[in-house]
């Protein structure tokens, strides 16, 4: 069950590696024992986090070492239950089952759903191979419930994703976002407390919930839950009524504004402000601080983008910046480079085969997938293959995910952990933890310095499993993608170095084009077996290193690497490889950013049409009548002090509050009659929970929440499977969503709550 500490490091040692609990990866330096962390803290040496953490990766061993972890491939029974069998039985099942499906009735109707988490992006990064092999078409994951849409929006006006400076930003926002608890930026608490002390920088916060962040806030505007789109409105139309528009910057850098002008002298601003229960001076204060500073960064997050118009904020939340020409400079916004993929690149013009839904970086909609299974549509999926997700568990409506999981042909799942998902597969792998193999993400756009950390293995992989690079190669070879022949040029010159490897590659790659579709797999298989024991799902890297290293040459190089063409991106890998405390990739002047508008005509886009559209018709909507049967807005699934997605299934990582409260206003709990600690059953259109309550002032009436990842289940002392709180889910529905990019209204739930 547990693993072995590698060999080659003694007890006492200390190493580098990060958190994976979030998506900022905090560096740490640990010491490990017996298959254990015996000491975590965070590493001085790691040039984003600075000796950064939170309290979180405290107790990492949760999550290395616990009674849900997977030791053994499984096969499920006729029975229903599952049986332990040996990986080459598994592999050459599983690549049988998956070939016979795609002979039958295509590769596309296998789809792929998850590919890493918030710590874990080279499994994903390898299933390339396996569903190119396929010719798989379709897939998913959770930023498809959250980001799609903003991901969207960023396409077309920047053609990238701008990065926000808080660091250096006179005026900071932060709009359904709350990084005290979630972070989503380096070193989150510091910075906000450095904001909070220095009279003259300013915080403005929107969010239904003072939060901890909101504490700390000069301007507070706490929103009536789903009406963003108004106040964000609100202060646009106070930016053009004041004339704070920086018509410089936009007549310099920015493309035809069209209608949205006209459109937002339009918006009725007293009125707006009242429908979202917000004071108009408040308003208009955060719109003056926003329209007269001399540098504004703004990040938005869940509490916009799971919410009514969720694309639609998301756009006027970027016009907040743009607008007043807060871009391409230091305490602003800028545009970073990335080493490695977690969207799709290009154009996306495809829909999902059966519902036509809009796929936004390669992605269909989470809270359509249910659909494209559970019909009898010709297009419809028939097979999936999960990797490093759990959707059953997070994606909407967990009833019918498992009911469309069950309608499926055939399904396996890649996991470290016996999750809910992988009690509905055909076939569960077990992969090898996070810090048993080697390991990266692709988040950091950092600006102006990126960086870069390959983590290298700190156990030996626990018995049983397989990284998960290996697990895509072993399903490719059996699926006949590859032979030992066909790689063998390619291993000899590996053996003799980089330069002698790259000049091969090319030459490899023009004789056997074949090879392009499994592309991390050849350089696994080849330079991979050169780069020492545990590292070769770092030779990926090499060819992403030489991606960057081409495309942006001087960032590379004012990053301290030298040399030109392939020898650059050889420099740039080897010092990846070298520095696993993690190490600058690029570094660049902040008048990049305006080179790397890759719009169109190369300036940013203010104009969406569609969007400006749905900010007209504002105006006729009506507020949501009350309905006595849902009178509650229930936010399901709050990032908390003990919340980590689902990463811990041991519920005893969690201290205080294991269950995980709904909290309620005083003056709800007063009406219920419940006291703090008094149980409520939450009710919705799809289903039912019981929970206790926190009582806490920092709601409005009529508001309630509910932490994210609660309510897996872990086994007991008797091995029981135990759920231990709400799993969010249960109470959601897949058809509350953004008409346009398909998210979810995960913080918008109609909900009933009554005393127990
Ligand atoms: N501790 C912890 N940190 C995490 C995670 C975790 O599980 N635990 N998960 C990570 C992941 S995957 C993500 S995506 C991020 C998410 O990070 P956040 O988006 O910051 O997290 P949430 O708490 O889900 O939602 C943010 C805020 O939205 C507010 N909100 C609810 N409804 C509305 C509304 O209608 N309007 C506005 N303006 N705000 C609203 C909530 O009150 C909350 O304060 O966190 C990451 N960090
Ligand atoms: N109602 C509601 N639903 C939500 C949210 C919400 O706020 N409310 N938040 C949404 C958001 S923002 C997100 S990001 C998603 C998160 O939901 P998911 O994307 O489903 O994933 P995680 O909970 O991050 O867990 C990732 C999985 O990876 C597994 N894992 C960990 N390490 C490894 C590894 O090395 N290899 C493999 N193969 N697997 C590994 C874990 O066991 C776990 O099953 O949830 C979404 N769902
Ligand atoms: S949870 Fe996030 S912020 Fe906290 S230490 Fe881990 S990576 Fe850093
Ligand atoms: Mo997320």
């Amino acid at each position: 069950m547990t693993a072995t500490t590698k060999a080659n490091t003694a007890a006492g040692e200390w190493q580098s590696t990060a958190c994976i609990l979030c998506s900022i990866n905090c560096g740490l330096h640990v010491q490990v024992e017996d298959g254990h962390f015996v000491k975590i803290k965070g590493d001085k040496t790691n040039p984003r986090s600075k000796g950064y953490t939170c309290e979180k990766p405290a107790r990492l061993d949760h999550y290395q070492n616990h009674g849900d972890r997977l030791t053994s491939p499984l096969r499920r029974r006729p029975d229903g239950s599952f049986e332990e069998i040996d990986w080459d039985t598994a592999i050459a099942e599983v690549a049988a089952r998956l070939s016979e499906l795609r002979d039958q009735y295509g590769g596309e109707k296998i789809m792929y759903y998850g590919g890493g988490g918030q710590g874990n992006h080279l499994g994903g990064a390898y299933s390339s191979a396996l569903r190119r092999t396929l010719g798989m078409r379709y897939q998913s994951n959770a930023l498809a419930q959250e980001k799609t849409g903003e991901f969207w929006v960023e396409r077309l006006m920047f053609g990238g994703r701008p990065e926000p400076d808080f660091e250096q930003a006179q005026v900071s926002v932060f709009v359904g976002k709350n990084p005290w608890q979630s972070h989503g930026f380096e070193r989150a608490r510091v910075v906000l407390k450095e904001i909070a002390r220095d009279p003259d920088r300013k915080m403005i916060v929107m969010d239904p919930r003072r939060t901890e962040t909101a504490e700390l806030a000069d301007v507070f505007l706490q929103v009536r839950p789903g009406t963003d789109a108004f106040v964000l409105a609100a202060i646009l139309a106070i930016l053009v009524e004041n004339d704070r528009i920086d018509r410089d910057f936009l007549s310099r850098y920015a493309g035809d504004a069209g209608a949205l002008f006209d459109t937002l002298a339009a918006v009725p601003i007293t009125d707006y402000c009242e429908r979202a229960g917000v004071p108009e001076a408040l308003v208009r204060q955060a719109a003056e601080l926003i329209g007269t500073a001399d540098t504004v960064a703004v990040i938005e997050d869940l509490g916009i983008e799971q919410a009514p118009h969720s694309t639609l904020n998301s756009y006027l939340e970027k016009l907040l910046y743009v607008v007043t020409g807060n871009f391409g400079r230091p305490g602003t916004m800028n545009l970073g480079t990335h080493i490695g993929k977690i969207i799709g690149g290009g154009k996306d013009n495809r829909t999902s085969p059966v519902g036509g839904h809009k796929i936004i970086t390669g992605l269909i909609p989470c809270n359509a997938v249910a659909e494209e299974i559970l019909t009898d549509h010709p297009e419809r999926f028939r097979a999936m293959i999960v990797e490093s997700a759990n959707p059953v568990h997070s994606v909407a409506d967990s009833p019918r995910m498992r009911e469309a999981l069950d309608a499926l042909d055939f399904m396996v799942v890649i996991d470290v952990a016996m999750t809910e998902t992988a009690q509905q597969a055909d076939y569960v792998l077990p992969g090898s933890s996070q810090y048993e193999k080697v390991e990266a993400t692709f988040f950091p756009g950092g600006f102006p310095d990126n960086v870069f950390q390959l983590r290298h293995p700190l156990f030996e992989p626990a018995p049983g499993t397989l990284p998960e690079p290996e697990i895509h190669s072993r399903l490719c070879r059996a699926l006949g993608a590859y032979t030992d022949d066909d790689l063998a040029r390619l291993r000899a010159a590996a053996e003799q170095g980089l330069d002698e490897f790259g000049a091969a590659f090319l030459e490899e790659m023009g004789s056997q084009p074949g090879l392009g579709k499994i592309l991390p797999v050849v350089l696994y298989e080849t330079l991979g077996r050169t780069l020492g024991e545990g590292l070769a799902p770092a030779a990926l890297i090499w060819g992403a290193a030489q991606t960057l290293a081409g495309s942006h040459a001087d960032s590379v190089r004012r990053a301290g690497f030298e040399g030109g063409g392939p020898a650059l991106g050889n420099a740039l890998f080897k010092g990846i490889l070298e520095s696993p405390n993690g190490v600058v990739i690029t570094s660049d002047p902040h008048q990049t950013s305006f080179d790397r508008v890759a719009t169109d005509d190369r300036r940013i886009n203010v104009l969406i049409p569609e969007l400006v559209e749905e900010l007209a018709e504002l105006e006729g909507e009506r507020p949501t009548p009350r309905d006595d049967a849902f009178p509650f807005v229930l936010a399901a699934g709050e990032r908390r002090t003990n919340t980590a997605n689902t990463i811990y299934r041991d519920p005893s990582w969690r201290r205080k509050d294991p269950a995980g409260s709904l909290r309620m206003s005083p003056g709800d709990a007063a009406r219920l009659g419940v006291a703090d600690g008094g149980r409520v059953r939450v009710t919705t259109k799809r289903g039912a929970a019981e929970a206790a309550v926190e009582i806490t002032d920092t709601l409005r009436d009529g508001h309630v929440t509910l932490p994210n990842g609660l309510g897996l289940a872990y086994p007991d002392e008797s091995g029981e499977r135990v759920v231990h709180g709400t799993p969010p889910n249960e109470l959601t529905s897949s058809e509350d969503r953004d008409w346009l990019a398909g998210t979810p209204w995960h913080k918008h739930v109609r909900a009933q709550v009554e005393a127990i």
